[in-house]
């Protein structure tokens, strides 16, 4: 595939080709560990994807075939979180998973190795999560003084089950892809030389359906789970969708107008 560089960064490749995003952390040394300034490129990157209507899809993946991600960067990690350049320890990647699940559009997460810790979490909030053979799924955290009780942990439940998610973080083992896919948490796994053909075709595939439609069920499983501020996306959404129907504009245009709006005329569906 002809990947064209939407913007250069240090530390991740942000791509396109035909309506896929691609996002790639480019630390390959330390297994595509991320430090605070992997995830401010990231969110940027993100960002980018919710502005730009060319954007229909989001990929997200890790360079080389060792590593997806490792979590968060061991050797700046300080007391309080990781250490960027400005000094300040962060865990700027929690908001990186709320930006992942709250994008109107599909994130894909293409595992091609270890996903591990804070990287296994991101294939976690990521919207489908297509991986390769070699892939190796787990959790570290209770073993190196860390844990993500958040959305690493309730939303893994929704995934694999209490039991399970409790299994993955108490006992902090690794697991296959196979094993990953048959707990599902993985929707697909393929031989490594056919990952990005695959996760391209599935991306072509979401494509050509309504990004509207999508755009809703995403917001609609999302409002399930997050309580108040899922139901405040889908609502937002749903805002969107009334802002469309000449009801919503008699309201805007009799104000503008300096008259009393008349809403009779417009259907009441049962
Ligand atoms: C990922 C894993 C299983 C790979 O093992 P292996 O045997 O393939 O590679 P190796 O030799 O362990 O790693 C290769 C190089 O990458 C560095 C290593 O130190 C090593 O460096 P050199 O010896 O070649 O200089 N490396 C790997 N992961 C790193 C990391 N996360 N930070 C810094 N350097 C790293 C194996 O490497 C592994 O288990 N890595 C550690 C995984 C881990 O514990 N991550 C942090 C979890 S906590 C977290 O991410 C988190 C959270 O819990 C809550 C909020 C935010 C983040």
């Amino acid at each position: 595939f002809e990947w064209q560089t939407i913007k250069e960064y240090e530390d991740i490749r942000f791509e396109f080709l035909e309506g896929i995003a691609k996002i790639t952390i480019n630390r390959p040394e330390v297994r595509n560990a991320f430090r605070p300034q992997t995830v401010n490129e990231m969110s940027e990157a993100m960002d980018y994807c919710r502005e730009d209507p060319d954007v229909y899809v989001v990929v997200l993946t890790g360079e080389g075939d060792k590593a997806f991600c490792s979590g968060g960067d061991q050797n700046v990690k300080g007391i309080g979180g990781y250490v960027g350049k400005d000094g300040v320890p962060r865990l700027n990647v929690l908001d990186l998973q709320k930006k992942i699940r709250s994008l109107p559009k599909p994130v894909v997460a293409m595992v091609n190795g270890f996903a591990i810790g804070g990287g296994h979490v991101l294939h976690v909030v990521c919207d489908l999560t297509i991986a390769s053979e070699n892939a190796i799924f787990g959790q570290t955290g209770p073993k190196v003084g860390s844990f993500d009780a958040g959305f690493g942990s309730s939303y893994l439940a929704r995934h694999v089950g209490q039991k399970k998610a409790r299994e993955i973080w108490f006992l902090c083992q690794q697991y296959s892809a196979k094993e990953a896919e048959d707990m599902g948490m993985v929707n697909k796994v393929v031989p490594l030389d056919q990952l990005e053909e695959t996760t391209v075709e599935w991306c072509r595939i979401m494509m050509q359906r309504s990004p509207m439609a999508l755009r809703m069920i995403k917001m609609g499983l999302n409002a399930e789970l997050d309580g108040q501020a899922g139901i405040q996306e889908l609502a937002g959404n749903a805002t969107l969708l009334y802002y469309f129907t000449e009801e919503a504009q008699e309201g805007k245009n009799a104000f503008l107008e300096k008259r009393a709006p008349d809403f009779k005329k417009f259907p009441k569906f049962p």
